[in-house]
């Protein structure tokens, strides 16, 4: 047949088109929408060939043999990952077996049967971490041929906290608006909160508090309890739970009536019906997370009762139904002058055996508010009747939002193997938030989510490591930032060694870079004012001291640093004498901490031999240059990494190098108007004078909180 030359052009440009559109399909960039959880065929055959031989068929073992959406999940997700990742679609079975005690409810057991995987668990959510676990092992290419691995979460409440407003917002939220899409919930839940929901369970997290601590109390209307029902229905199949923040004020705000006095009365009974309702709607809530009488929100204190009447009143109504109430400890007064790292402390260690069992006090890892850099907690150790949860932060809220690359798992690290001497040697935070220390079964930890919808979940690419990173230490508060920082970048990048090595190198290095270019040896708290994006080291006339700057840095021409030693503050004497002695004498505090706990002169002599200045200096400096080299490395990178999240990485580096100087230029020359000596040799001259710096504003910062 022979065809015009209009349909032979046509017949060329349908031929040219479908090439260039397979072409494009296969070049197509990945976008970091599947997060770690990518399953790839592994392209090493011999490699992938092994591993499939042994996962010829799955079992699963656990007493209720009958299917739950759980199990059709944990089936689901190795049908994905094990076909995509080595080709093979496994037979799989459940069978009735009841494992050991030991597993709990949510342990699991791996081990193989010839070419049978068996995963053992209690319940069907251990069942879906053992899946989750197994691909973990083959993606990170692991051995499974002696395979016989038994893992039991150590503390009981993993949750990610959100700071997620109503109006679709996030507080210090930097990856795009919420996840949670109000407007058309119940009728329409995304198809997202699923993926969400999977990623959450490849590393145990178990609980959600979907709302912002400064908390709207229309959550808890009917209207929004519908809503976060089918939310809830979603996540319960991953083993989520679901939480809310409780406005203190409810009952006066949606409950009409004139208090919210604790004790009183009708108010209790409002509660105790609102609790009601509630797991009428969701019957396996989790409970209440509450910010009260803390930087203006309503709390019991308004009605001059203490945070044991609020947080028991909400117990109480809780308690029959299951429930938990998670009472922050990031309280700090308005009229105290006290030294602020004092403040939670004071305020709740002499509460300690007053609150209900079902009672939590969450703190922050430590004592002002996820600084780059904080030593401990003063409560961590202080209130041994009361199980006491962690908080970290996985927003990047002080260290650089979602433009910085900074790694958080040496950070969460360096504070669960913290060693508070609360009851002699050993009783690391770790132990004190898994309740093993003082015999708490009821245990939290929690981390503000630093998740969006951001087509790759995050804002930052490598951003994802820190929801993962949070994950597994929260499952296991032993495990170290180097293997996790390894496992992670398997998972998202593959296993190529010349891919690993300089990307887990510059994850693990990079938590000390922002500290070194931000807020080094121990200072804090010097970040711009309201956003908290960039320097801010002159940030001095605020309604409270305690918001500004120059509270924290004390910089004078003698010297710098907060002295919270028994000539200054005596924050310290709040801790373990060991403890206090170990960060209070200048021969043993780490350079890490000094101007945290010690003001000292410009020319104190550090252990390099070089005066106090100068190694300022010199940090910030350092933080710039190791910003340069991970520049060099991407750059190397590419080709070895899909090209839109390489390129994605190398314009946030770029941001990062160009913040890197511009905290190193503000704050040494802000902090050479009182030291008034020269930058040492090897610290590039400023580009501006100070007044540039202090006038520069960001065009604009996301996060700052919404209704
Ligand atoms: O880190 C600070 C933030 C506030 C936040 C507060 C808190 C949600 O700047 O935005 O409020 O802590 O933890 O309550």
């Amino acid at each position: 047949m022979t065809r015009s030359p209009a349909s032979n052009l046509r017949h060329w440009m349908l031929v040219v088109g479908c090439w260039m559109f397979g072409a494009l399909a296969a070049l197509r960039a990945d976008d970091g929408y599947r997060l770690w959880l990518r399953y790839d065929r592994i392209s090493d055959e011999s490699a992938r060939t092994a591993l499939a031989t042994r996962v010829q068929a799955i079992r699963f073992a656990c007493p209720n043999a009958n299917d739950s959406a759980t199990l059709a999940a944990a089936r689901q997700e190795l049908t994905a990952g094990l076909h995509g990742l080595l080709g093979v679609v496994p037979r799989m079975q459940t069978v009735a077996a009841t494992p050991t005690a030991e597993l709990g409810d949510e342990g699991f057991r791996l081990q193989h049967d010839g070419a049978t995987i068996v995963i053992s668990a209690r319940r069907d959510i251990g069942i879906l971490y053992g899946a989750f676990d197994l691909l973990r092992r083959i993606q990170t290419r692991q051995s499974l041929d002696a395979i016989d691995v038994t893992s039991v979460p150590k503390i009981q409440r993993r949750l990610l906290n959100h700071w997620d407003n109503l109006n679709g917002t996030v507080a210090r939220g930097y990856a795009g608006g919420s996840l949670w899409n109000w407007f058309t919930l119940p009728d329409h839940v995304d198809a997202r909160i699923t993926d969400y929901a999977r990623a959450c369970a490849s590393v145990g997290i178990n609980g959600a508090v979907l709302t912002n601590v400064n908390a709207n109390a229309r959550f808890l209307t009917p209207q929004m309890l519908e809503k976060t029902a089918a939310l809830a229905t979603t996540l319960r199949t991953y083993g989520i739970r679901v939480y809310l923040t409780a406005r203190f004020s409810a009952p006066v705000e949606i409950g009409g009536l004139k208090t919210a006095d604790p004790l009183d009365p009708e108010v209790r009974a409002w509660w105790v019906k609102k609790a009601d309702e509630i797991y009428s709607y969701i019957p396996d809530f989790g409970g209440f997370l509450v910010k009260a009488n803390s930087e203006g929100q309503p709390g019991p204190q308004d009605y001059k009762r203490t945070h044991a009447d609020g947080a028991n009143m909400m117990a109480d109504a809780l308690a029959p139904h299951g429930g938990i109430v998670m009472w922050r400890a990031f309280v700090y007064s308005h009229e105290a002058p006290d030294d602020r790292a004092k403040q939670g402390h004071q305020e709740f260690a002499p509460l300690d055996g007053q609150f209900r069992p079902n009672v939590v006090v969450q703190v922050k890892n430590g004592p002002i508010d996820f600084m780059p850099r904080e030593p401990v907690h003063p409560l961590f150790g202080a209130m041994p009747q009361t199980p006491l949860g962690m908080e970290f932060q996985i927003s990047q809220e002080y260290l650089g939002c979602s433009t910085q690359l900074a790694f958080l798992a040496p950070l969460f690290e360096e504070v669960l193997e913290t060693d508070t001497h609360a009851n002699g040697i050993g009783t690391t935070v770790g132990r004190i938030i898994d309740g093993s220390a003082d015999g708490h079964t009821l245990s939290v930890i929690a981390g503000v989510a630093n998740t969006g919808n951001d087509r790759n979940w995050t804002g930052h690419p490598l951003a994802q490591s820190n929801w993962y990173a949070f994950g597994r230490l929260a499952w296991d508060h032993t495990l170290a930032s180097a293997a996790i920082a390894d496992e992670w970048t398997r998972m998202t990048f593959g296993n190529d060694a010349k891919v690993v090595a300089p990307i887990t190198r510059m994850l693990l290095e990079s938590r000390e870079t922002v500290v070194n270019y931000s807020m080094p040896l121990g200072l804090h708290h010097i970040m711009a004012e309201g956003h908290h994006y960039g320097p801010g080291p002159w940030v001095a006339d605020l309604p409270r001291a305690d918001w500004t700057s120059v509270y924290y840095h004390r910089a004078t021409e003698q010297g710098i640093g907060f002295d919270r030693t028994a000539t200054g503050s005596n924050a310290l004497a709040l801790q373990a004498p060991e403890f206090a002695k170990f960060y209070g004498e200048l021969a043993t505090c780490p350079d890490e901490f000094l101007l945290w706990f010690h003001h000292l002169p410009w020319d104190h002599k550090m252990r390099s031999g070089r005066a106090l200045w100068d190694e300022i200096a010199l940090h910030y400096q350092k933080g710039v240059d190791s910003v340069r080299t991970w520049q060099k490395t991407w750059a190397s990178l590419e080709g070895s990494i899909d090209p839109q999240i390489h390129a994605h990485v190398t314009s946030l580096l770029c941001i990062q190098e160009r913040e890197a100087r511009h905290w190193r230029d503000a704050c040494l020359l802000y902090f050479q108007t009182f030291s008034k000596r020269p930058l040492p040799a090897g610290v590039e001259p400023p580009e501006h004078d100070l007044n540039y710096y202090k006038n520069y504003q960001p065009a604009y910062v996301p996060g700052r909180d919404g209704a």
